[in-house]
């Protein structure tokens, strides 16, 4: 007789699963963030299927409209945010969502508990050259009573409120990896059964790391602190990688080891990224996988946000790497003081 298990090789575990397993190890266990994790998994599903034929149904290139922080809008970042926030809200269970794509704030639901910070497709600029590219998504839960109007400081939280962060990574095989608080897991999604399925438990990153993911073309305006950090990858030949696309840098390093970095520069004093729906999110991932993330300075995820989409500088990844930075600029601080 055949043994079974050369037969039948076993199926992972489908998030859907995953998700109801772990249900009870989310303090509000009651099922709402349950229902946010699908929606955003179902959305996943639906804008990987469109950035894969984008160049076949005309998805490609640009709206020829602005996005809030003055960047083209990406014909794949309007339709992506649509998928996102339809889902969403559609799924009941958020009462307002902020989005890169999207001015204000979208008050959703004024009876639900949650609010969703969300970049529906970061580096959208890469599609055209099919590069690997990515959805960053944050939940807080409202400060605010339940069926009372959505209120500013429901929005405007610090990043250690949040209590689920993650994002899709849309790349050779297309990613969803979270956190609720209880560590880190990765899913892997299979287009031919439409799921989802476990493929990196309790992710972890390396404490140290060789990889650095800086965009040296703005070096000449880094900040001294930033340019000794730098300068330091170079003298310990730490490999430079850097995509131009957030998650898809962030991934390799979450995975391998390693840093990721934009500072302030010429073109973005305060930084490029957002902090709310970018910054805050990989940060949440990045500690619950035993790394950091800081502006050099501050703590990411401590950071009173005064405007939903204010940015900062960042530096996030391996803690060794992430406090070498934060020692430059210590040190340099307190020179500059004497
Ligand atoms: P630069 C993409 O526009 C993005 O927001 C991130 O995904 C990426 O890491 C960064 O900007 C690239 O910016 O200025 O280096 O081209």
């Amino acid at each position: 007789m055949i043994e079974n298990s050369r037969i039948a090789l076993t199926i992972g575990t489908a998030l859907d699963r995953f998700i109801k397993n772990h249900q009870e190890e989310f303090k509000y266990a009651t099922g709402e963030l349950s229902q946010i994790l699908r929606d955003i998994a179902l959305s996943g599903k639906v804008v990987n299927r469109e950035i894969n034929r984008a160049g076949l149904i005309n998805l490609s290139g640009n709206m020829g409209s602005l996005n809030m922080a003055g960047d083209n809008q990406q014909k794949l970042d309007v339709l992506a945010n649509i998928r996102f926030t339809r889902a969403l809200t559609k799924g009941g269970e958020v009462c307002a969502i902020v989005s890169e794509e999207e001015d204000d704030i979208i008050e959703v639901n004024k009876d639900a508990n949650y609010v969703i910070a969300i970049d529906p497709l970061d580096g959208s600029s890469n599609i055209d050259v099919n590069v690997s590219i990515g959805t960053i998504f944050s939940v807080y839960r409202r400060v605010s009573e339940v069926g009372t109007p959505v209120t500013e400081e429901d929005v405007l939280q610090p990043g250690i409120n949040q209590v689920a962060a993650g994002y899709v990574l849309y790349g050779s095989s297309t990613m969803l990896v979270y956190t609720t608080g209880s560590g880190v897991n990765g899913f892997t999604y299979d287009p031919t059964l439409g799921e989802y399925f476990l493929s990196h438990q309790n992710m972890v990153i390396p404490e140290d790391g060789k990889i650095y993911s800086v965009n040296e073309g703005s070096y000449n305006s880094f900040s001294p602190p930033v340019k000794a950090f730098v300068d330091d990858c170079r003298d310990k030949n730490i490999s430079g990688r850097y995509i131009g696309s957030l998650v898809a840098d962030f991934h390799r390093n979450l995975l391998k080891g390693g840093i990721y970095g934009y500072p302030a520069t010429a073109k973005s004093p305060n930084g490029k990224l957002r902090l709310m729906y970018e910054c805050n999110a990989l940060a949440f991932v990045i500690e619950q996988a035993g790394g950091k993330a800081s502006t050099g300075e501050q703590r990411i995820m401590e950071i009173n946000p005064a405007d939903i989409h204010q940015k900062t500088p960042i530096f996030i990844g391996s803690k060794k790497m992430v406090e070498r930075v934060e020692a430059f600029h210590k040190e340099m601080a307190k020179v500059a003081q004497d």
